[in-house]
């Protein structure tokens, strides 16, 4: 193998048609960030600004197929999971990831789209808890999945640490909640919870409805971060700070949620 010049990622997630999410904005992401990026794709959606209008599954062996012909000929230095859609396809990522031993795995675990529409079966849930989550190095769920995954109706800020002490008994290292879904309207607090401790860091509320992709883009600014060598709180940090930054030059695309500005950066 050669000695590459970047560092090389994995994104194993579905592609977004109307590209903010998904696939797309992990591209996209880790190009920005300077990691090569490398995909398997799970499922493929026909969507816009306005919302999902089609799922196509590809079958699972084409999906194991992607893994292993990147795994064999990249050195990866962080993988990061996004929409898995079904409970056989989490099960299969879970079983990559045993057996080629990933170290840096980052699960964002994907449910509901913006728009409202379900990127998960629920069936798949137990999969997540049971398979891959104890696998991961870190998940990164928002307010809402956190709560399914837990099994409670609502968690807000009060009794967030609650819940991250049990997805840590599931076997994650490192839980991050993205705080977009919390209530409070002056800021938008995000939470590292790592080695026992546990770390907030809040950014004034945007109020820009071009929000879709914003919790892929920050799985990925995450996931190039660590691949890059930061240490996982400067990631967290730099992941958040990314995704303000994007998401405060939206592009006003679509008539629906529209996307953030990944290349913010190239239009200073
Ligand atoms: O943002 C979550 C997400 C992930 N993956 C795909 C999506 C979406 C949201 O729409 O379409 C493919």
């Amino acid at each position: 193998m050669k000695k590459s010049k970047i560092p090389v990622v994995l994104t194993i997630a579905g592609s977004d048609s109307g590209s903010g999410a998904g696939i797309q904005a992990d591209l996209k992401t880790f190009s920005s960030l300077g990691v090569y990026g490398t995909t398997a794709i799970t499922v493929i959606t026909a969507q816009n600004t306005q919302g999902v209008r089609d799922v196509s599954t590809l079958n699972l062996s084409m999906i194991s197929s992607q893994i292993d012909c990147i795994v064999e000929d990249f050195d990866l230095k962080a993988i990061k999971t996004g929409m898995l859609y079904t409970p056989d396809i989490v099960k299969i990522i879970s079983d990559k990831a045993k057996e080629y031993k990933w170290e840096k795995l980052i699960v964002d675990p994907v449910m509901v789209a913006s728009s409202g529409d379900t990127l998960l079966k629920a069936e798949a849930i137990s999969e997540y808890k049971n398979s891959l989550i104890p696998m991961s190095f870190a998940i990164t769920p928002n307010i809402p999945e956190l709560a399914t995954l837990v099994g409670e109706k609502i968690i807000s800020m009060n009794n967030v640490n609650d819940a991250c002490m049990k997805i840590r008994k599931l076997g994650a290292d490192n839980i991050i909640v993205k705080g977009g879904h919390d209530n409070n309207k002056k800021d938008s607090i995000d939470v590292l919870y790592s080695k026992d401790s546990f770390y907030k860091y809040a950014l004034p509320r945007l109020k820009s409805k071009n929000n879709h992709g914003t919790g892929c883009t920050f799985a990925a600014a995450f996931t190039a971060n660590i691949a890059l060598g930061e240490n996982t709180k400067q990631s967290f940090i730099n992941a958040k700070d990314y995704v303000w930054n994007a998401m405060s030059n939206d592009l006003l695309l679509g008539s629906g949620n529209g996307p953030v500005d990944h290349f913010y950066e190239l239009r200073k």
